[in-house]
């Protein structure tokens, strides 16, 4: 079951996180309040059934919080990337060793580039999000390393001005997408069920379903109705800070199931 998480590891925020990577106009947000968000996560993850690790902060990566975007991690496998974004690039050894003591396999990309943020798990395989972060040559090879451990994938475009391929959207049900109106426009998600999030609540598209629930910002109150009237459990996380910079709710943890290997 492609929600199912019993385990998810996080890393803490350093104070550095202020000068975190942002294409926000307004102000950046404070360590006090990135670490109160970042708390308030780890206790929902666990509200939700998972068992979290955390790992300390590092000072020298002020975006290393945002631990989904150096790797992926399925049961039993974990699979380093590489960040396109050059301050990001050293998250990867960093990240290394935790996941060598929690995965039996540990693969790698070598060349080219690709952030976590732009891979969205189906029951049907990886979409694979080209971006300024991701490119043909990383995407290329995380394609043929997904298809050694029996994942397929899709490259697809991210459409333009958008940070992540997830910034734009998140699966909620096996064959149901929670989208912006320019994903729902592009032939993407063909054969899926969409649900539009407002235009006045695009980074609400952000969401992560865990177990039963789904996470999503509180400050969309129109997405959670959405969500709501189609029956899903939500839970409402503060995601004002984050979203300074350019961070939604999938990014802060890397989730897996040690019951589905
Ligand atoms: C960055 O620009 O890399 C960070 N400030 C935000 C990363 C968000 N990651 C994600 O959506 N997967």
């Amino acid at each position: 079951m492609i929600f199912h998480f019993t385990n998810a590891l996080v890393r803490a925020p350093g104070r550095s996180v202020v000068n975190g990577l942002s294409t926000q106009s307004g102000p950046r947000p404070s360590y006090e309040a990135v670490s109160a968000e970042h708390a308030q996560y780890v206790e929902t993850l666990e509200k939700a059934g998972l068992s979290v690790e955390v790992l300390p902060p590092l000072e020298d990566y002020p975006d290393s919080i945002f631990v989904e975007d150096p790797a992926l991690v399925f049961p039993g496998v974990a699979l380093l990337l590489r960040p396109g974004a050059p301050s990001r690039q050293g998250e990867v050894k960093e990240i290394a060793g935790a996941l060598r003591q929690r995965f039996g396999r540990l693969m790698a990309i070598e060349e080219g580039f690709a952030d976590g943020g732009d891979m969205l798990l189906t029951p049907e395989g990886m979409f694979i999000g080209l971006s300024s972060r991701t490119d043909q040559k990383g995407a290329a090879e995380l394609a043929d390393l997904l298809q050694q451990i029996g994942i397929p994938s899709r490259i697809v475009n991210t459409p333009p001005g958008t940070l992540h391929l997830k910034s734009d959207c998140s699966l909620i049900a096996d064959d149901h997408v929670l989208c912006t109106s320019s994903l729902a426009a592009s032939n993407i998600f063909e054969g899926y069920r969409k649900l539009v999030v407002p235009e006045t609540e695009r980074a609400a598209a952000n969401a992560l379903r865990l177990n039963d629930t789904v996470l999503v910002g509180d400050r969309f109150p129109k997405t959670i109705q959405l969500l709501q009237q189609q029956g899903y459990t939500v839970s409402a996380v503060p995601t004002e800070a984050i979203g300074r910079l350019d961070a939604g709710l999938s990014c802060m943890s890397l989730r897996w199931s040690t019951l589905s290997r």
